[in-house]
């Protein structure tokens, strides 16, 4: 793997390895604090340009807090960990990006190609480069008509075998959270709920279910990332399930109408596969008229300040 900034290293078979920009080489080195931040949410998550200023906005507030983002993609091939401006405003603005998992990771390297990362791509990455705490949204999951077509997202599979904590405000209510919250438990996944015995619904501070543990500060989660080592055995992933404030929630009347339409325009317009969470995103926010982006982009600036403190406390263990 190449820690440089300045060009990829190039692996024996002519393909580069993970990149890290100089500043994340640096404080991973030294074991400063540091948040891996996703980018499809950025690219395929967000209207344009609004995205822009949310990508920029999520890395002030992990610098804010004293840590270091960490913004993860593939361009032209390379994987990259840390972008710099001008690579952040082309993720926010190239519409020819890919939407990347983990498993598109080594066509897309092979191919040259450029493309987003998602949960699982960015968790692989962000683990590679030595990077243990990760701000998102949401996560994905089980979606609602599984026993059809077994659309599960990678995400989850990919987060049981990667020792990274993923801060998330739950899973989108266009997925089966009940059936998402069971595949984390056989898969092995903790689950935490930070300030609540409730799994957060993404838009909604409370989805209705309950979860096992509750936590109420970074502190106590480095606590349980501690234990998580000292335990050993196989890597797994950890999930701080973070609501967004009640007062920012999007109001649950009009989250279940308009939840209720985007799955039968879904239906009726036969999206699926990689399509679906997207078309299910960008139904919402227009007939909401946006305030199911207000809600989205509270929960995900929630998010990432609460990875960055945890990060922060993180770093002062070692
Ligand atoms: N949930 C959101 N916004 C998003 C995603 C999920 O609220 O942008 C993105 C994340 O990148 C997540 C991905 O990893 O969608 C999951 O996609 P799929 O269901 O195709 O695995
Ligand atoms: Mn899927």
């Amino acid at each position: 793997m190449s820690t440089s900034g300045s060009g990829p290293n190039t692996a024996a078979n002519g393909i580069p390895a993970v990149t890290l920009s100089d500043e994340v080489r640096d404080a991973v080195a030294s074991g400063a604090p540091v948040v891996a931040l996703e980018s499809t949410i950025i690219a395929h998550g967000l209207p344009r340009p609004r995205n822009l200023r949310v990508a920029r906005e999520l890395e002030e507030i992990v610098r804010e807090q004293g840590a270091v983002p960490a913004t993860v993609a593939v361009l032209d091939g390379v994987p990259r960990v840390g972008l710099t401006e001008e690579q952040v405003e082309r993720v926010a603005e190239d519409v020819s990006l890919r939407k990347l998992g983990f498993r598109d990771l080594a066509p897309a390297l092979a191919a040259g190609a450029s493309g987003a990362t998602t949960v699982s791509g960015t968790a692989f990455l962000a683990a590679r480069a030595g990077i243990r705490v990760f701000g998102t949204g949401g996560l994905g999951g089980v979606h609602r008509d599984w026993v059809t077509v077994q659309d599960e997202s990678a995400d989850l599979g990919l987060l049981a075998r990667t020792r990274i904590t993923v801060v998330c405000a739950g899973v989108k209510s266009i997925l089966d959270v009940p059936a998402t919250l069971q595949r984390l438990e056989t898969l092995g996944i903790g689950v935490l709920g930070f300030g609540t015995d409730r799994f957060p619904g993404f838009y909604l501070s409370d989805s209705g279910e309950p979860v096992d543990w509750t936590v109420d500060s970074a502190r106590h989660v480095a606590d349980v990332m501690a234990a998580q080592d000292a335990l050993g055995g196989h890597d797994s992933a950890l999930i701080v399930a973070n609501p967004v404030p009640r007062e920012l929630q999007l109001d649950p009347e009009l989250h279940d109408r308009v939840l209720a339409d985007a799955l039968a325009a879904a239906e009726a317009g036969g999206v699926t596969g990689q399509a679906i969470t997207p078309f299910l995103l960008g139904y919402l926010t227009e007939h909401t008229c946006g305030a199911s982006l207000e809600s989205n982009l509270a929960a995900v600036r929630g998010n990432v300040r609460l990875a960055a403190g945890i990060a922060v406390r993180w770093s002062q263990r070692a």
